[in-house]
């Protein structure tokens, strides 16, 4: 482990900002040959609908079926497996799931109305998705958190069936991730994956419906398929590595630190960890921790791999400048591991989640805190928000005149209209005047 070298920055360093940006600096892989083969599993599904999934599933799951019907798991089965887990398991997925739920129930958005004072009506009305699809990546990267983090705010938002798809290569099935389903509100699982899944979902077959919005991770392959259906159906977003940014003054237990930093670094080699502190002890407390505490990790590998290619410990002068650099980096999770956090909120103006407190870890938000831990990544917090119930709802505008306001506001289409050079819309306009 000693070879294991962090980048270290300076904030007061000529070139900081370039150092800075090799870091940050991550290319989703777009690869033609995955676009050539995605294309063609995408038109093959379209065309041949359940058989054609039959056939991805057995070549790519290494699966021997016949037919859809056997890819389909009942909700009993889905009860079955909530039913029969270690109870210790059982306990953590529902208190969770009840967490998640009852944070979820405050972002639900209501239809809402006013009446003008001629009695014309104007409005909102909400309405939730009908059918959603959610994919689940199989084997290793199958977290029954994203199970719930996906579909409990699309329980909560009302959508009427939700349908899932999680690939079982050679047919093994993960309990906690079925489970987790059950206790979700899933209605219909198909072990389907890949391209082949999404396309099902996106065109429907004869078994698996047509969906209208797909959401969850995937690998490449989901990832470019997700992009290629978008237009047909909505889809969430395409989430890039985890990221951390923790802004510490110093005086945090550095193991603390140094494990919060692993905790993303473990999910893959591209996963970004950054420290940001105004304390230069600090910065080498931390790294001998992580030295220390390095090897004792299972995943040990895919850490030492994160941390030297896209992790990097940064000095800065105060915190200000800190909350600065990180707002320049809109990082997915952010930890506040200070004494008071609440005197550098109102500073901080772009992250996926805020971590407030040397007590708050941000694995307790990967679980059971009860925001989504479905976050925009890679700076895409600058614009878009964590997966919610609002992106199962949707708004239709409300517009009902009365005589009065049709004749009045008839008046301003029409010169708007005549100006637009559309005299369908004029007339159309115009009819509704009273003289
Ligand atoms: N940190 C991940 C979510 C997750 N963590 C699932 C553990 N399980 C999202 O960035
Ligand atoms: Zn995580």
């Amino acid at each position: 482990m000693s070879e294991l070298s962090i980048t270290r920055l300076n904030s007061s360093q000529d070139d900081f900002k370039e150092q800075l940006e090799k870091i940050l600096a991550w290319e989703s892989v777009s690869d033609v040959k995955v676009n050539h083969i995605v294309d063609e599993i995408l038109a093959e599904v379209k065309l041949n609908g359940d058989a054609a999934v039959v056939n991805y599933t057995n070549r790519f799951d290494l699966t021997s079926v016949t037919t859809m019907a056997e890819l389909e798991l009942t909700k009993e089965r889905l009860a079955q497996a909530l039913d029969t887990l270690p109870e210790d398991q059982r306990s953590a997925l529902e208190q969770a799931a009840q967490r998640i739920r009852q944070y979820h129930e405050k972002q639900k958005s209501d239809s809402w109305q006013y009446t003008e004072a001629d009695g014309t009506m104007l409005g909102q009305k909400v309405t939730p998705l009908d059918r959603v699809g959610l994919y689940v990546p199989g084997g290793k990267a199958a977290y029954p958190s994203s199970v719930l983090m996906n579909a409990i705010p699309a329980h909560v938002a009302g959508v009427k069936e939700i349908i899932m798809v999680v690939p079982t290569p050679h047919g093994e099935l993960n309990q906690l991730v079925l489970a987790a389903a059950s206790l979700a509100g899933v209605d219909r699982v198909f072990t389907i994956g890949g391209a082949q899944a999404v396309a099902a979902l996106a065109y429907g077959t004869e078994t698996v419906p047509k969906v209208d919005k797909i959401v969850g991770p995937g690998n490449i392959f989901v990832a470019t398929a997700k992009r290629a259906v978008f237009g047909v159906v909505g889809i969430d977003m395409i989430a890039g590595p985890s990221e951390i940014l923790v802004i510490c003054d110093g005086k945090t237990d550095p193991d603390w630190v140094a494990m919060d930093l692993f905790s993303q670094a473990e999910h893959d080699e591209d996963a970004q960890s950054i420290l940001v502190t105004p304390d230069a002890d600090f910065i080498d407390k931390v790294e001998t921790s992580i030295r220390r505490l390095l090897p004792t990790m299972e995943r040990k590998e895919i850490i030492e791999v994160s941390l030297r290619n896209r992790a990097a410990l940064i000095l800065v002068k105060d915190m200000e400048q800190a909350i600065e650099i990180s707002n320049s980096i809109a990082p997915e999770h952010l930890e506040l591991s200070v004494e008071n956090p609440e005197e550098l909120l109102p500073l901080v103006r772009h992250a996926g989640a805020i971590f407030m407190g040397r007590h708050t870890a941000e694995a307790l938000g990967d679980y059971c805190a009860g925001p989504n831990h479905v976050l925009p990544t890679s700076g895409t917090a600058r614009f878009s928000s964590p997966l919610g119930v609002y992106d199962f709802q949707k708004r239709s505008s409300l517009i009902m005149f009365s005589a009065d306001g049709a004749s009045k506001t008839g008046k301003i289409a029409s010169v708007l209209a005549r100006g637009e050079g559309l005299t369908a819309h004029a007339r159309s306009a115009e009819y509704r005047i009273k003289d």
